[in-house]
């Protein structure tokens, strides 16, 4: 199957990478499910293949197809989404400073501040938003900056284009976490960054089976020295997980299609109902960067923020209450998450840079999934009032 660029994402989510297998004709990439390969005298390999930490062709044909889908001509998979971030930070040396986004995944702000801090790798959060912020933070032992768009968990915006222009013209690797938004919604590479990465666990998987990162580039050098790190560091990717994600980038458009449209219809709903004191979609016009949204992203995605009218215990009983959207960390999949950052996926977060953010008590997250929108709705609903009902905030 033959695909080119003049092909649309859907054409290119299916077939890219992919090849009926030369030796049987089976259409699916197979799982070459082997840690080595023969070779014919030492030294003299058979193929282009001699062990799988350094290559497998199911990997190969992965790492092809994300690479397709981001617009990148090099693809490297990994273990995990942190796995792929910190082969990024590998890429620097002790005495080096990042501009890291100040709302980022909780397991990212660890990795930055607890791990490669360690190893003599500052860290200055910045907010990505205030283009004027950006550029004040830049130093000459600025080489990385790090940014998430939208952010998790409070989905701020930022305009790629405008930040990868400051990161050029003072030489800085620019790299962005698209795991929000997937490669359908937005390119960053095409908007000038030099690096996208993904947690593939997310909506490039869909299916919330399996743990697995992406680094997709256009330039060869950084691609060199991602590859030469993962190879020497090794935290790749197992070959049935790259089969399964094979799998789930055939669908990945008409997934992120229905999330889109579900999560505009459960954001416009919590928005109307009283129980809710605030929604963040960057999909509503009340979003911050609702103008800069609709530029950079066709869509506005799956995840949706809420403020509930109340505190901790409020939330608390709406997280138990919900029966379809499951009370679990992670997002992106066919069914709906709901979660509550402070305590599960952002509690690593210290408090100060929390309270900052507005990741507060009464946040909650939820990951829209592609269930039946009315459904949906209606779980919502019978949470938030059964977690109102007697409280203090619904007696005011
Ligand atoms: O879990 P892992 O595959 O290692 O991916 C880490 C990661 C990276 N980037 C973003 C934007 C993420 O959201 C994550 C993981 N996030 C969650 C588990 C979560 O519930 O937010």
């Amino acid at each position: 199957m033959h695909v080119n660029d003049s092909h649309q994402f859907g054409t290119r989510a299916i077939h890219a990478g992919q090849q009926p297998d030369p030796s049987t004709g089976a259409i699916m990439t197979p799982i070459y499910q082997t840690s080595t390969f023969v070779q014919r005298s030492p030294g003299e390999i058979i193929g282009e293949y001699d062990y799988s930490r350094a290559a497998n062709p199911t990997r190969d044909a992965l790492e092809a197809n994300l690479a397709n889908l981001e617009g990148a001509k090099h693809g490297l998979c990994f273990s995990s989404g942190v796995a792929a971030t910190g082969v990024v930070l590998h890429m620097l040396s002790a005495g080096d400073k990042v501009l890291l986004g100040d709302d980022v995944y909780g397991g990212t702000n660890r990795l930055f501040h607890r791990v490669f801090a360690q190893l003599g790798i500052e860290t200055v959060m910045v907010d990505m938003t205030n283009l004027d912020e950006v550029k004040n933070a830049v130093d000459d032992r600025v080489k990385l900056i790090w940014l998430e768009t939208p952010t998790n968990p409070t989905l701020k915006i930022t305009d790629i284009e405008a930040v990868s222009k400051i990161a050029k013209s003072n030489n800085i690797i620019l790299a962005v976490d698209n795991t929000f938004a997937t490669p359908y919604l937005q390119n960053p590479l095409t908007l000038g960054a030099d690096i996208v990465c993904h947690s593939t666990t997310k909506y490039i998987g869909g299916h919330s089976d399996s743990i697995g990162g992406a680094l997709l580039t256009n330039n060869d050098e950084i691609h060199q020295k991602l590859k030469f790190i993962q190879l020497s560091e090794g935290a790749v990717p197992g070959i049935m997980e790259c089969f399964l994600l094979l799998r789930s980038t055939k669908t990945l458009h008409v997934r992120m299609q229905r999330h889109c449209e579900n999560a505009a219809k459960v954001a416009a709903f919590l928005d109307n109902h009283d129980g809710v004191e605030r929604v963040i979609y960057p999909g509503l016009e009340s979003h911050p960067q609702h103008e800069l949204a609709k530029k950079q992203m066709p869509g506005f995605g799956g995840m949706i923020t809420m403020y509930l009218r109340g505190g901790i215990e409020e939330s608390r009983t709406m997280l138990e209450t919900t029966k379809l959207f499951a009370c679990a960390e992670s997002l992106g999949g066919v069914e709906s998450l709901i979660e509550h950052p402070a305590i599960m996926t952002h509690a690593s977060v210290p408090a100060d840079q929390r309270e900052k953010l507005g990741i507060d008590d009464n946040l909650v997250r939820l990951s829209v999934g592609i269930e039946d929108v009315t459904d949906l709705i209606a779980d919502l609903d019978h949470a938030i009032s059964t977690a109102l009902k007697g409280s203090k905030a619904s007696a005011s």
